[in-house]
């Protein structure tokens, strides 16, 4: 395949945009190349700026649940664009799209609206802060919840592919307020919380971490964190900006039959405009201005464009309930047809997958936590995510993250996709 002209504007870009990219994973760097540059996508393929052809297991990191550019959220876009972009004013959209926000997703009785998936999970843990006038938090080592300052310590995805899991530009006072537990290991959440009695305002999670990879909270983990938080005053806050809308009609909370006090949204509440989301319990959610006294605004919060495409999507996702059948039986066949190639190779990788998020590790370990995920060879996923390039593939440019299936994934894909994952394998190992 030939690269020249992504190459050629990966120079320029460099110019102008520090590493060339406005997202770090974008730039290929775990994976060693040149970043293509996508000029325009349909259903379940894009194509790069030099006319190559792939099949997309991204889908923008998500919010494509439905492919690239389907007609239903096209037409709602280009129909509410004829009527403005932004008026910094209430909409109509807005109450419809928490409606619908609160109506499929039971934990959730009230919402608000912002911009993107680090501008929610921020504001959550600035709202549980307020509400329980306390101050420390609890995230797990591996989960990432966006690049606000208190996050991005020991986190996944970006930060944790390239070796920064704890950024410079951390306030001391940022990196004290956060405690870092083990994902799937409730002692060490028990430990944080004995040695700083009454001062944990929320516990942070991914109940399906994305961002180290796959892996799925036990439940028994997750009840016990519910028991915890109850008992002790402590904000449980689900971040599902990944699973939100697509492990489940409800998100991970549905699978798990567990209720967080707060969740994140992003993704695909956006229909792939920038979006984000936080609601939960109305007694907290009330703390937030202009009803209580914790600060949270924005310019273009609700905006109409993003409204109408989120609507779209989540009005389709209300009234075709069988989509997450289909997202699974399409899921569940990829993810065998990997694990058949496997075998044929006699190589014991470990696959997980929840529902349409999919990731193989390179290792032939479990993979349930940080320190199982990076077992994972990485230099062998960057030689398997450049074969599977240059057969039509298009997979995380990093081993740390999710292969996202679509409603628009065709049988033909997933044939060709097992076929030359093969192939791929079969020329590395
Ligand atoms: N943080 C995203 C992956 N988990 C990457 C976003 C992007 O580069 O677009």
């Amino acid at each position: 395949m030939d690269f020249k002209t992504s190459k050629k504007l990966f120079s320029e870009a460099q110019k102008y945009i520090p590493g060339g990219v406005n997202s770090p994973v974008r730039a290929f760097k775990s994976v060693g190349g040149s970043p293509l540059f996508i000029e325009r996508g349909s259903g379940s393929k894009f194509y790069d700026a030099d006319g190559n052809e792939f099949i997309d297991y991204i889908g923008s990191w998500g919010p494509h649940l439905f492919g690239h550019n389907p007609e239903f959220i096209k037409s709602e876009l280009l129909k509410n664009i004829e009527r403005g972009t932004s008026f910094g004013a209430p909409t109509l959209l807005e109450v419809e799209m928490a409606r619908l926000i609160t109506e499929l997703v039971p934990s959730v009785e009230m919402v608000r609206m912002v911009n993107s998936g680090t501008e929610a999970t921020m504001s959550a843990i600035r709202v549980a802060r307020g509400f329980t006038r306390k101050e420390k938090i609890i995230k797990f080592e591996g989960c990432y919840h966006g690049h606000a300052d208190h996050f991005l310590i020991k986190a996944g995805s970006g930060a944790l592919t390239f070796g920064m899991p704890t950024s410079p530009g951390i306030t001391k006072g940022n990196a004290e307020d956060t405690l870092v537990a083990d994902f799937n290991d409730i002692s060490s959440v028990k430990k944080l919380i004995s040695a700083n009695i009454n001062n944990i305002a929320a516990i942070i999670i991914e109940p399906v971490a994305g961002n180290m990879g796959v892996l799925k909270a036990d439940i028994a983990f997750v009840k016990e964190l519910r028991e915890i938080c109850s008992n002790d005053n402590i904000i449980l806050i689900f971040d599902e900006v990944m699973t939100g809308f697509r492990v489940a009609k409800g998100g991970a909370q549905e699978l798990l039959g567990i209720n967080p006090d707060l969740t994140t949204f992003g993704k695909i509440i956006g229909g792939g405009l920038p979006v984000g989301a936080f609601g939960g319990r109305k007694d907290i959610m009330e703390i937030l201005a202009p009803s209580g006294p914790v600060y949270q605004a924005g310019t273009l919060s609700g905006n109409p464009l993003a409204m109408s495409a989120g609507i779209a999507a989540l009005n389709y996702i209300k009234t075709n309930t069988d989509i997450y059948n289909l997202l699974e039986n399409k899921s569940e066949y990829l993810e065998q047809g990997f694990k058949d190639n496997l075998n044929k190779l006699n190589r014991k990788y470990c696959l997980n997958r929840v529902g349409s998020m999919m990731c193989m590790f390179f290792t032939e370990e479990l993979v349930f936590d940080y320190k199982t995920a990076v077992k994972s060879d990485t230099s062998l996923y960057a030689a398997y995510f450049h074969e599977m390039l240059n057969r039509g593939i298009y997979l995380a440019p990093a081993q740390f993250e999710t292969m996202f299936i679509s409603t628009a994934h065709t049988d033909k894909d997933l044939d060709y996709t097992i076929k030359m994952q093969y192939e791929s394998l079969k020329a590395i190992i």
